[in-house]
């Protein structure tokens, strides 16, 4: 048995935050969530996979774009055509009603707000369960564990679709623990939500695919999904398969001696060219910490003018710089957390969460735009460490502390 598993395709996907894009590039940036979709059915056709399964979130919001709807309808009738049953469910950001009314191909599950539990039996004869849900609305904030059945006696296999995170009842986002998930004895957990790969737990594997391409600049390195073999002994094995056309990247260029504003140039536009292969690498460049610039190049960094000149410099490349960065030198000093971390901990945890965000930002959450920025693009975590790097920056405080989690 084969099957393809993936999450998160936000096929309409805005890419905020990318300004003097050339307008080709501009065109396939926003051509890359379908470009990676077409890629992905590519893949199930040639492997000839039993099924596909698409963990929630296909697109970026509840109401989505005509094209995002008729792209994927292309890419389900490719593997209607080829009879390769596809189950898919809605998540946190395409949350629809249990009436919507969507006109899937004949080979389309979609999973309503209940868990419910759809069984197939591939060519060779293999029975498979598959038990899974919908998000009827934004948040999910009770446990769905209790919905789900323990794995059938008649399944060969049982395979359970989650788009959620880790958490306790109450968070917003489907809850769960991976105890309550090996309870149910299934031998697979098709998760999505976390945009970053990851495996919760080995056998049976409970995984995070990813998204299938990168969103945003902290979305970095290869996207795409994981191809599921059965193996000799009844196990199921996830291979990552990378389909996204358009890399996010973070870069650190080898430099030494002091550079003036023509060199930095050159070097960067030499390494960049060598380093950054196909496919496409938007690229947040990181200059090193011993990097030092003469007085003309620091004015033009400061300025924005090195960025615009490198950004200048893309024609016909495969690289396109997003950002050019130094380490902060701002030396800290008059105030310290350091004597008051417990009590900062307590503050921050305390006031910056998801509820207060919510309660500030009120109708606002209404723009799907604002609530992703808002609530969906950061945990609480990294609100709080948002906030503290803006006091950090504003009143010059020093402190240690680790860096944000992933999300969404
Ligand atoms: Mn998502």
């Amino acid at each position: 048995m084969k099957f393809i598993h993936a999450a998160d395709l936000h096929l309409d996907t805005p890419f905020q935050g990318l300004t003097g894009l050339p307008a080709e590039l501009q065109q396939r940036i926003l051509a890359a969530p379908l470009a990676s979709l077409e890629r992905l059915v590519d893949l199930a056709l040639a492997e000839k996979v039993d099924f596909v399964l698409l963990v929630g979130d296909l697109f970026d919001r509840a109401q989505q774009s005509v094209q995002a709807q008729a792209a994927l309808m292309v890419q389900l009738e490719r593997l209607n055509a080829a009879q390769i049953p596809v189950i898919l469910s809605f998540g946190n950001h395409d949350y629809q009603p249990d009436d919507a009314d969507w006109h899937f191909p004949a080979n389309v599950h979609a999973f309503g707000s209940q868990v419910e539990t759809v069984t197939l039996t591939t060519a060779a004869q293999t029975k498979v369960a598959i038990t899974g849900f919908s998000y009827a609305q934004r948040w999910l904030t009770t446990s769905m564990g209790g919905q789900f059945p323990l794995k059938m006696t008649d399944a060969d296999y049982q395979i359970g679709m989650w788009h959620g995170q880790t958490g306790t009842a109450g968070d917003h986002y489907a809850p769960f623990s991976v105890g309550e998930l090996l309870q149910k004895h299934y031998d697979y957990w098709a998760l999505g939500h976390i945009h970053q790969r990851q495996e919760l737990n080995a056998m049976p594997p409970i995984e995070y695919p990813g998204n299938l391409q990168g969103r945003q600049r902290n979305e970095t390195g290869e996207k795409g999904c994981l191809l599921v073999t059965s193996t000799a002994d009844h196990q199921l094995k996830p291979v990552f398969k990378s389909l996204a056309t358009i890399i996010w990247q973070d870069w650190t260029p080898t430099l030494t001696s002091e550079l003036s504003r023509s060199a930095l140039l050159t070097q960067l536009t030499d390494q960049l060219n060598t380093t950054m292969t196909t496919p496409t690498q938007l690229v947040n460049i990181q200059l090193p910490a011993t990097c030092q610039l003469t007085a003309d190049a620091e004015l033009a960094w400061s300025q924005g003018a090195l960025l615009h000149q490198l950004q200048a410099a893309t024609d016909g490349k495969n690289w396109w710089p997003v950002a050019l960065q130094r380490p902060s030198t701002t030396e800290s000093t008059a105030l310290s957390f350091d004597g008051a971390a417990e009590t900062w901990e307590q503050v921050g945890q305390n006031v910056v969460t998801t509820e207060q965000v919510a309660v500030l930002a009120d109708r606002l959450l209404d723009e799907p735009f604002l609530t992703a920025a808002l609530l969906e693009d950061m945990t609480s975590a990294q609100w709080q460490q948002r906030v503290l790097t803006l006091l950090t920056d504003h009143y010059q405080l020093t402190r240690q502390k680790d860096g944000p989690d992933d999300a969404d």
